[in-house]
């Protein structure tokens, strides 16, 4: 595959979207089962059996229908060199929240081709929502709420001080200080401020309208790689800041004309530090 064609990327966000659902229902079912059994970068960065089940899932799945690919996975890391596709799976954005049994959880599948992402899927079980894209062909919502398709379109022309921006923290504590301080001075600027906790579904909601902005420190490419694409193709800008990409320095995502206004309120309050 050079050029990947329409047809291409329609197929590359079809079992983007599968597998997504797959382990979507798998964790729903089994969501009984849930002990932390791992934490990460602090004891509150938990990782679960199920995390590793569904990427275990996803893994071999990808492994018969596309023995060629590479793949990126938040727990079991890079798969696979060299390929022309590599696919980015975050197996359970959210893990906190369904840890708890909260409905903000995901899984978020994106295909690169060449090292851009051209296909994602994020699906939220609990919200019965699958949200997708493909380059250049929009992105879309199904869900069991909706008679067909929907063609997704974030919200444009919202000026910062009536936005209603999602944000979300890290899990070591000197960066949340900082987080705290940033968001202190955020929230007086915006309508009001919203922690959902799965970055996946923050900028799926971009792009549904749901909220008028997000930004974030500390994401890392699984979170944010289907979702971005996402947004994108509902029209918001998925960036860092000064013309840097989004990425786990910072994530900033909004409709026209919003964008600056929040890109340049987040520049001043330097929140690329940790305290
Ligand atoms: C989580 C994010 C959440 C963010 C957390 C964390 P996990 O991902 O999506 O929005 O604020 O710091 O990264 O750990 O549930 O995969």
């Amino acid at each position: 595959m050079s050029e990947p064609d329409p047809a291409e990327l329609a197929g590359l966000a079809g079992l983007a979207c599968a597998l997504a659902q797959e382990a979507g229902e798998m964790l729903w079912t089994r969501r009984g089962q849930v002990h932390v059994v791992q934490t990460k970068s602090s004891p509150t960065d938990v990782v679960t059996e199920m995390d590793r089940a569904a990427e275990e899932l996803i893994r071999r799945r990808l492994a018969t229908e596309r023995p060629d690919d590479s793949m990126l996975g938040e727990e079991g890391g890079q798969t696979g060199t060299g390929a022309l596709v590599r696919w980015i799976v975050d197996p359970l954005d959210g893990t906190v929240n369904y840890l708890y049994g909260l409905p903000d959880w995901s899984v978020s599948i994106a295909a690169e081709v060449g090292g851009t992402v051209v296909a994602g899927a994020v699906c939220a079980p609990l919200h019965r929502s699958l949200y997708s894209a493909t380059a250049g062909g929009g992105a879309w919502l199904r869900s069991a709420w909706l008679d067909g398709p929907q063609r997704l379109a974030c919200n444009t022309g919202v000026r910062l001080a009536d936005a209603l921006v999602a944000t979300g923290f890290g899990y070591e504590s000197g960066r949340r200080r900082w987080q705290g301080q940033v968001v202190a001075e955020v929230l007086p600027r915006v309508r009001d401020i919203r922690r959902a906790g799965s970055a996946a579904l923050d900028l799926c909601s971009v792009a549904a309208g749901r909220v008028d902005g997000y930004y974030e420190r500390g994401v890392h490419y699984w979170d944010i790689a289907a979702g971005s694409l996402i947004a994108r193709e509902a029209g918001a800008e998925v960036a860092g800041l000064a013309g840097r990409p989004a990425g786990e320095s910072i994530t900033v995502a909004a409709g026209q004309g919003l964008f600056a206004e929040l890109h340049d309120l987040l520049a001043r309050l330097d929140p690329e530090r940790d305290g």
